[in-house]
């Protein structure tokens, strides 16, 4: 199998995050990628290949160009305040407040952001940006003929919303590519996202549209980030209704009752029958994963990326969380190996 990967992820190298009331090292951190990297080449997964410059225009088809010229400018216009940290937003558009976009840095953050663990710093758009060409040059190759191609994007982007960052995202990778696989010629596309938190940007971007199927496998949000949404009746609004498909789990749980979630999931795309397939990879529902509460091991890894090859789909996964970072290479790993069943 094919991996995309581009050392410009390390551009990406914030040194806090707001966890627990202190800022603390970022669990989203550049020698993630690097661990993943290093387990494609110890087990010869593939050839490993640069990311195409594809440019802005597919960004755009899925986030407001408003929201993008932030995220090119929020680092330079945080600067200039003098600040002596990182761009962390503290004040936010509450119930019954104003929606407008305010002039000064610290309100825009508030107003894209939709959480505040994930600070903005140097490189920061730079390696979003990439990182999204990563997941681009993917549909590229899926197109050209590979049955299945890896991703490896970082930073994330499935809590990335039309115009929203947060829990570590910035540019939704996996929506962006889905959205290219129907310019490319695709009349339908399915995502199922099978990282431990619920993918609330990739359903924003496409809850009302009928040619995009998501799918979510995810921590019951009465528990689990990002809290306000992820719920199993959100089914899908306009058009879109019955393309949304969430599964909210509870703490603890086990490999056995999260296949049967994936089941039903991979039940809806077959039905679907769309010309491609996005996965949302995330190996947060490891058990030892230090923020989430699953229960996977790693040999569970291997058995449901068979269960997705099942499917018989052109298929592209895109690389999201993941945070123990001694075993997130052969989490990862497993599951795309499982899918080529080596
Ligand atoms: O898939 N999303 C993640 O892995 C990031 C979740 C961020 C959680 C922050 C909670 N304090
Ligand atoms: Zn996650």
């Amino acid at each position: 199998m094919k991996t995309i990967y581009t050392e410009k992820h390390r551009l990406r190298n914030s040194k806090t995050e707001l966890y627990g009331g202190q800022l603390v090292e970022p669990f989203e951190r550049p020698s993630r990628a690097e661990y993943i990297l290093n387990r494609v080449q110890e087990t010869q997964l593939g050839p490993i290949l640069d990311p195409q410059d594809l440019g802005f225009e597919p960004i755009y088809k899925v986030h407001d160009r408003h929201y993008v010229k932030f995220l090119q400018s929020a680092w330079e216009l945080w600067q200039a305040e003098e600040f002596l940290g990182e761009a962390i937003p503290t004040t936010w558009p509450a119930r019954r407040m104003s929606h407008r976009v305010p002039e000064f840095i610290e309100g825009k953050l508030g107003y894209y952001a939709m959480a505040g663990e994930t600070s903005i710093s140097d490189g920061t758009w730079e390696a979003a940006y990439w990182s999204s060409q990563v997941a681009l040059t993917g549909v590229q190759k899926v197109l050209a003929g590979s049955k299945g191609v890896f991703a490896l994007c970082r930073p994330p982007g499935h809590h990335a919303a039309i115009d929203m960052y947060g829990g570590y995202c910035f540019l939704n990778n996996a929506a962006i590519a889905a959205q290219s696989f129907l310019d490319n010629g695709a009349r339908r596309v399915a995502i199922v996202d099978v990282d431990f938190h619920h993918g609330n940007g990739t359903q924003d971007i496409f809850y009302k549209r009928q040619d995009v199927l998501f799918a979510s496998l995810h921590g019951h949000p009465t528990d689990a980030f990002p809290h306000f949404l992820g719920y199993a009746d959100e089914q899908g609004e306009a058009d879109g209704v019955g393309f949304n498909h969430n599964y909210p789990m509870k703490s603890g749980t086990g490999f056995d009752q999260w296949r049967e979630a994936l089941s039903d999931a991979l039940k809806q795309v077959s039905e679907f029958a769309p010309d491609a397939l996005v996965i949302s990879l995330g190996v947060d529902t490891f058990e030892n994963d230090p923020i989430s509460f699953f229960k996977l091991q790693s040999p569970d890894f291997i058995t449901y990326g068979a269960d997705i090859a099942q499917l018989g789909l052109p298929t592209l996964f895109v690389m999201e969380g993941g945070y123990d970072i001694g075993e997130i290479g052969v989490n990862t790993v497993n599951v795309l190996q499982g899918f080529e069943g080596t």
